[in-house]
């Protein structure tokens, strides 16, 4: 869309953005209205606009009109190769370079004459607290059972919409803070312009020359001062000018200030019914140097907000549907030498169930500490604490001619050139994410991580449990980046809570149960609609997540804490599981295999082939924790009778691992589907070994090969995994451009495709986080494949399972193995040059193999063995 710079008015940056979002969306609102009018399903209605409409949904949320003056020169590349780095600023936010410190997070878009920071805190959700449960539902799940084992799917469907959904049927969108505005001296010409992410730093930055003065700016997220940090120099003195004030989508109470510190005090919105029950705060403190700093009351109408974003009466997706408040005070620095911003943002969110916080309080004590702490203190601090977990982690793929060019060129021609260095950096880019968007007393990652600007995100930007968020954890362990993984801890041991709530009262059971999404608030049952919403495992495949922390780290503290969310889990489907007729299986019913529908109609069914992989999961996990932890004897032999019950995997006739306890693959409405449920077992399972199963390994390869290589953006990151877990690097190479394709819209749909945004982004489409997480992960599995130690057996090492040949050199040092392990690797003309072993953790004994050969090593913690080519000791170190 073009958008003349002339209209823009000083402060008028939100009105072109609100602008924009109508143009593109004005057509079709109306016709979502329509739909969500005769549906009344959420999820249903977000699919549908996401899938058809897909662009328009992020896009339009937040813009920044085009610079209006010229760009002249070529800025050089960055000299850090771990850069993301343009030569224009971004006009859309998917181009906007994101910071993070776990809960305090910004997009840049690095403008010439105006910059935005959309800005996010963890714990600002739609609502309040509320409990889901649907008392109903508990007289009706007899009769729900027996209608699907006596085939009746679409009437056990209805039953269950009716009688076993959760009230309200949506959980609640997580909210975006709002944006820092700054306007600055109209530019005509902007020389030399250079935008970057720097992931060595974690610094997002803009430089220009603009007459004779070079102007820069630089953002970065501090973990230890919890507050994000803007910098603003020239290269001449009295040169820094500019305007602050603030947007948002969210109701503001006030905006006043002080002398030097923007402060806005505001509210969350209602949703789905739920009212609003959160305050929050946005300080932002202006110290400068040189130059006069005004504080400005502004003449402007605030905008009643109480418009519920919820879901059945969402107005239109985006902010740009919605009201857009303005701050009523704004300030003005003029003729600085330099200024840096301390911006932080709090909530009176505690936890799911307390909303007593002081965010005045908060606010106030991190930016009085933060500028009593001084610039310096500040980065120095922020760049000790990011660096130990970063730079664990060094990979090398080699770098070619390609790397020269700035990312959004990169990324479009990576499928037909050979930019090995673009892997590297999206690899690089996705811990980053991790670290920018989880850290311990954080929220977890969300389906767009931490970085959301749409008050109606897509998916209401959640939790969505049945993939998205234990992707998101996938590379926590194999890339060096096991703190990240507390926050996922944290909210387990809140959904055993609240879940243990919705299993006594919609199933009468023991333990707790978690259905296919959670919010901030950990609601549990089942929403949406029965056909995605009715699937009782969504709380055990975390569990099993988390047990995957425990495989790598085998940390004794840890599995202690994590033991009663994991009994709790499995207590749920020893209370739940019943007998199927034909084969007297013990199966999950009702359920589903996630979202695909099957030929018998609709897709929910009994025992669907996920299940019983994640509970043979669980229930080993358990029975394993037990007995490391010397507890629960009897518990573990009710386990191990059960497991013995469930309904086994089955090889259907097409040779297909089957996805249901019927063999209706080859007939099933939807055969290209983007869930890959059923070969969890191969990966991240454990329930299929490619060592030991060949015939389930060749029965998940043809699976594989029936879905196809197309996928959303997460639907590609677990293909990726699965190739390289099949040891395929040609065809998980392929995966791998699919995934790093441009998002940028198909010319002739403009949608936008799957793939990276400009800004390495994933795209779903639209902005998923699950595939850049599934990505990064993907790349470290193609290198380095473990499993555990289990009893009697050591720990098992793979080098180079799936090296694919576009990599025939490279290096990688700091990736993680199962049992405790620490690996570097080194290889040159597709073959292993040498590996050095570190034994990490308190195991002493593993098997280490590459490509026939397997040797045994028993290392004393601490100890690092190197070995050569054919896998021979040429040296040890303590
Ligand atoms: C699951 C997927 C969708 C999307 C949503 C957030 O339900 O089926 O593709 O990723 O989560």
């Amino acid at each position: 869309m073009s958008l003349d710079m002339k209209q823009k008015t000083e402060t008028g940056i939100s009105d072109l953005r609100a602008e924009a979002g109508r143009e593109d969306r004005l057509s079709i609102r109306s016709v979502v209205c329509r739909i969500v009018m005769m549906f009344r399903n959420f999820w249903l209605v977000t699919w549908v606009a996401v899938a058809i409409l897909g662009v328009r949904v992020n896009f339009a949320a937040t813009s920044l009109p085009a610079f209006a003056g010229t760009l002249t020169g070529e800025a050089p590349p960055s000299a850090e190769p771990l850069s993301l780095w343009y030569r224009q600023p971004a006009t859309a936010w998917t181009s906007a370079l994101p910071v993070g410190n776990g809960k305090q997070g910004a997009m840049m878009f690095g403008g010439i004459d105006a910059e935005v920071l959309c800005l996010n805190e963890d714990t600002l959700w739609a609502g309040g607290p509320y409990t889901p449960d649907n008392p109903d539902a508990l007289a009706a799940l007899p009769e729900v059972r027996q209608l699907l084992f006596d085939g009746k799917y679409r009437e056990a469907e209805r039953l269950i919409s009716q009688r076993m959904m959760a009230r309200p049927l949506s959980q609640l969108p997580y909210q975006p803070i709002g944006d820092i505005l700054l306007t600055f001296p109209k530019v005509t010409n902007a020389e030399n312009y250079r935008r970057e992410l720097n992931l060595r730093t974690a610094t997002a930055s803009v430089q220009f020359t603009s007459e004779d003065v070079t102007f820069t700016r630089e953002l970065f997220a501090s973990y230890p001062d919890n507050c994000l940090i803007l910098r603003l120099t020239a290269s001449k003195p009295g040169h820094i000018n500019f305007k602050l004030s603030m947007q948002t989508g969210e109701n503001i109470v006030d905006s006043e200030g002080t002398n030097d510190t923007f402060i806005l005090n505001g509210t969350n919105r209602s949703a789905s019914g739920i009212a609003g029950a959160l305050k929050f705060q946005t300080r932002a403190k202006i110290l400068h140097s040189g130059g006069t700093l005004t504080k400005i009351a502004r003449d402007i109408t605030q905008q009643a907000n109480e418009a519920d974003t919820g879901n059945q009466r969402s107005r239109g997706f985006g902010r740009g549907g919605n009201i857009i408040n303005q701050s009523s005070s704004e300030y003005s620095l003029e003729g600085a030498d330099s200024a840096t911003i301390l911006i932080a943002s709090a909530t009176s969110y505690k936890r799911y169930n307390d909303v007593t916080g002081d965010p005045n309080a908060l606010a106030a004590a991190i930016i009085d500490k933060a500028a009593a702490k001084g610039y310096d203190a500040l980065r120095k601090d922020q760049l000790a604490d990011y660096q130990k977990l970063f730079d664990r982690v060094s990979l090398d793929l080699g770098t070619t001619e390609d790397a020269r060019f700035p990312t959004d060129q990169r990324i479009r021609n990576f499928a037909k050139g050979n930019d090995p260095a673009l892997v590297t950096l999206y690899f690089q880019f996705g811990r980053y994410l991790l670290i920018g968007c989880s850290r311990p007393g954080a929220q977890p990652a969300n389906l767009q991580g931490l970085w959301n600007s749409d008050t109606s995100p897509a998916w209401g930007s959640k939790y969505t449990i049945n993939i998205n968020t234990e992707m998101n954890y996938w590379p926590a362990n194999n890339t060096n980046l096991g703190e990240c993984v507390e926050p996922l801890m944290a909210m387990v041991e809140d959904l055993d809570v609240t879940g243990a709530k919705t299993a006594r009262t919609m199933y009468n059971a023991r333990g707790w149960v978690a259905h296919h999404n959670t919010d901030g608030w950990r609601a549990t049952a089942p929403i949406d609609g029965p056909q995605f919403g009715m699937w009782p495992m969504g709380g055990a495949w975390l569990c099993n997540t988390l047990w995957d922390h425990y495989e790598y780290t085998q940390d004794q503290a840890f599995l202690k804490r994590l033991y009663p969310a994991m009994k709790g889990a499995a207590e749920f489907f020893m209370d739940t599981l019943v007998e199927e007729p034909k084969h007297k299986w013990l199966v999950t019913n009702p359920s589903l295999s996630p979202e695909v529908p099957h030929p018998g109609g609709g897709s929910v069914v009994a025992g669907p082939t996920m299940d019983m992989q994640i509970l043979r999961d669980l229930f080993a996990h358990c029975i394993e924790a037990g007995q490391t932890l010397g507890v629960d004897e009897d518990f573990r032999k009710q386990l191990a009778a059960t497991r013995a019950r469930l309904a086994p995997n089955q090889i259907g006739a097409a040779g297909q691992l089957q996805e249901w306890l019927e063999d209706w693959d080859m007939q099933a409405p939807d055969p290209h589907n983007r869930h890959v449920s059923h070969l969890y077992g191969l990966y991240p399972g454990e329930d299929i070994s490619y060592a030991a199963d060949k015939e389930f390994v060749a029965a998940v390869k043809k699976s594989l090969e029936l879905r196809g290589d197309n996928a959303t953006g997460w639907g590609l990151g677990w293909r990726l995994n699965l190739w390289a877990r099949l040891h395929d690097g040609p065809h998980a190479y392929r995966i791998l451009q699919n995934l790093l394709a441009s998002a940028r819209p198909d010319p002739a749909s403009r949608r936008d495709r799957s793939g990276v945004y400009d800004n390495l982004f994933d795209s779903h489409p639209p902005f998923q986080i699950d595939g850049n997480f599934g990505g990064t992960a993907g790349i470290a599995e193609l290198l380095l494949q473990s499993t555990a130690p289990c009893v009697g057996q050591p720990a098992h090492i793979e080098l180079l399972p799936a090296l694919p040949p576009q990599w025939p050199e490279g290096k990688v040092t700091g990736i993680l193995a199962r049992g405790g392990f620490k690996v570097g690797l080194h290889w040159r003309d597709g073959k292993l040059v040498g590996a050095d072993i570190r034994n990490t953790g308190s195991l002493a004994s593993v098997d280490i193999t590459y490509a026939d050969k397997t040797v045994h090593l028993t290392l004393d913690r601490g100890v690092t063995q190197s070995l050569n080519a054919q896998l021979s000791n040429v040296g040890g170190t303590n």
